[in-house]
């Protein structure tokens, strides 16, 4: 159980597509362990491979932990208890549906931190993948659940939540990252 360093955007590499797993191994779930023990360090609820360098379709999440993140989720009555309990892992996860009907949620992510807007996905979908033993399962997600597991299959792909704003947000929040390096570079 190890916490590695967590990519943060403009880093190239969060453009990476990732890889299927061959089969869930020993080593899988020893980048899953460090996964989640990075994830709960940095107080995030959701975490993909890649974000770690790991260009592996293997996601992390615990959203029974948002409490701990400063999302805009506190005072959504219906989001108040989701009856979710600890971490989940997703191999190679698919989207085997989703719903017509859409909902905006207010996103972070732990590679764009101090960010937060608003993104528009399907409210509600159904995901096949392998769990921790490498079984084969399916989850039907709503609410939080739902918007956090799209978020995180995203990574997958290659695409960051910022790719899913208007371009003049995107290049706002870009340059406010590249301002903020530059001025971290002249202190030092
Ligand atoms: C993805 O993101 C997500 O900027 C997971 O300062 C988030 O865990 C999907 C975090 C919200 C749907 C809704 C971000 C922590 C955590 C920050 C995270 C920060 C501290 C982000
Ligand atoms: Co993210």
């Amino acid at each position: 159980m190890t916490i590695r360093p967590i990519i943060e955007v403009p880093d190239k590499r969060l453009k990476t597509v990732s890889q299927p797993v061959a089969e869930v191994t020993d080593d899988t779930r020893a980048l899953m362990d460090d996964m989640l023990d990075t994830m709960y360090d940095a107080n995030g609820i959701g975490l993909a491979a890649i974000q770690v360098g790991v260009a592996d379709r293997v996601i992390v999440m615990d959203i029974s932990r948002r409490e701990q993140w400063h999302g805009a989720t506190e005072d959504d009555p219906e989001e108040a208890d989701t009856g979710e309990t600890g971490p989940r892992f997703f191999v190679n996860p698919e989207i085997v549906w989703v719903s017509e009907e859409t909902r905006n949620y207010q996103e972070g992510c732990l590679s764009v931190p101090g960010f937060y807007d608003d993104v528009a996905r399907p409210a509600q979908c159904r995901v096949a993948f392998l769990d921790y033993d490498g079984k084969a399962q399916e989850l039907a997600c709503d609410g939080l659940l739902a918007t956090c597991i799209q978020h995180e299959m995203d990574h997958l792909e290659g695409i960051v939540f910022l790719d899913r704003l208007s371009r003049l947000k995107r290049q706002m929040v870009l340059k406010k990252i590249a301002k903020a390096e530059r001025d971290t570079a002249r202190a030092e």
